[in-house]
């Protein structure tokens, strides 16, 4: 898509008056509200949208398309929260239940170690008999065997059961947690904080709250972490919106966040069923986030959860960012993705690149590493 200037988008956009007051508010650098975001999804038109949240990722990026060199490991798929969204998390008696052990976690650290890999993302299903001790064993030993790489592990879910089985407080556990070499803590577990709909997709983990509590405890304590939002079940366009405000309010406060994700349902496999949710609700997510959540410097396009095609077109839509090689995704390919299991470093430059933007390889924290120009 053409890149607008400000006065091209109010000129090509003039017939929508609405529309020209919230992007007047957004050239001014003043945030909207609800209702402003409210109007932008049911009415605005789709490249309105997309040109005005491209100007604002171009003020805060410019042409440049961030991916990471890192490799996602699950380590059980067991789990005794049974989220009703979620094909991954099986009971213990399930076939395709399984359990890595150490030593594989290991051996994976290493493969992505030696091909030049920074991050590893850990995170998996939560089950019942697993000790507060294995969750810090596992950081522990992977920061003492690979000191340069950096561990983003634990959902604030994993967290808050943490907390909850040895009777710490947040902050306890996460002070474990950083002496034993954990660097950041990724964004899952968030799906939608609305009471209503986390009471018919999840109804027994982690609440809202405590999602919130424990981010903002990370950030206190200096700990940098992701934010998602898991759209296109049962939720209302008005809930998805209330949740990207207690974001952008946990922000305000905090500053801690480093990047959003809104990751797109996939129901295949799972107890809720529904259908996929199209790409044009996927782009307006994506642009609609860039502009309400004026606070945050990154958002993420997925892959994994948009599809290739649909998130390089999301990369002029106001997403900076792809995530990254990955090499093993499995929470959303057990609900049916038919994206790759992980990705070349010359497949995400080409993806970048023929999107029209500068590949550039970061850090965990957004250096920058490689710039291919
Ligand atoms: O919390 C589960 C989601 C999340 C499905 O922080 C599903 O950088 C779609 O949070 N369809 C885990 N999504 C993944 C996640 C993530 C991924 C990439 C990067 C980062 C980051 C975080 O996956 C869960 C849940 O919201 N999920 N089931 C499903 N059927
Ligand atoms: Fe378990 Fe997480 Fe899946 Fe819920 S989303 S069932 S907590 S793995």
């Amino acid at each position: 898509m053409e890149v607008l200037t400000a006065d091209d988008i109010l000129k090509v956009y003039r017939d929508d008056r609405e529309f020209l007051k919230i992007a007047e508010k957004v050239f001014q650098g003043k945030r909207i509200d609800e209702e402003e975001a409210l109007y932008l999804y049911e009415r605005a038109d789709l490249t309105a949208l997309g040109h005005l949240a491209e100007w604002l990722n171009r003020k805060k990026n410019g042409s440049f398309a961030y991916f990471i060199v890192n490799r996602q490991i699950n380590p059980t798929n067991v789990c005794m929260y049974q989220c009703d969204f979620c094909a991954f998390g099986v009971k213990r008696s399930d076939p395709k239940a399984y359990e890595m052990t150490l030593e594989e976690i290991l051996r994976k650290v290493r493969e992505t170690y030696e091909m030049g890999g920074r991050e590893v993302h850990i995170v998996g299903g939560i089950p019942s008999n697993w000790p507060y001790e294995k969750y810090i064993e596992i950081v522990r030993e992977v920061k003492k065997a690979f000191p340069d790489i950096v561990v983003k592990a634990w959902t604030a879910v994993e967290i808050h059961h943490m907390a909850k089985i040895s009777g710490k407080s947040y902050e306890e556990v996460l002070k474990e947690l950083m002496d034993a070499g954990l660097d950041a803590i990724p964004g899952g577990g968030a799906e939608i904080f609305s009471e209503r709909v986390r009471r018919i997709i999840a109804p027994y983990k982690a609440s809202a709250r405590d999602y919130l509590e424990v981010h903002r405890t990370a950030h206190r304590l200096g700990i940098p972490t992701n934010a998602t939002m898991l759209y296109g079940h049962v939720e209302t366009l008005r809930e998805r919106i209330e949740h990207l405000s207690e974001l952008r309010k946990l922000q305000d406060e905090t500053g801690g966040f480093q990047v959003f994700i809104p990751l797109a349902y996939w129901p295949e496999g799972t107890r809720l069923g529904g259908t996929r949710t199209s790409s044009v609700d996927d782009l307006k997510t994506i642009a609609l986030s860039r502009i309400f959540l004026d606070n945050f410097d990154h958002i993420k396009a997925y892959w994994v959860t948009l599809g290739e095609k649909v998130a390089q077109i999301a990369l002029n839509f106001g997403a900076d960012d792809l995530d990254g090689t990955i090499e093993e995704e499995r929470i959303v390919h057990s609900a049916g993705t038919k994206s790759a299991y992980g990705h070349s470093v010359d497949r995400l430059v080409n993806m970048i690149k023929k999107a029209g933007k500068v590949p550039v390889e970061r850090d965990t924290f957004y250096n920058v590493v490689r710039i291919f120009s």
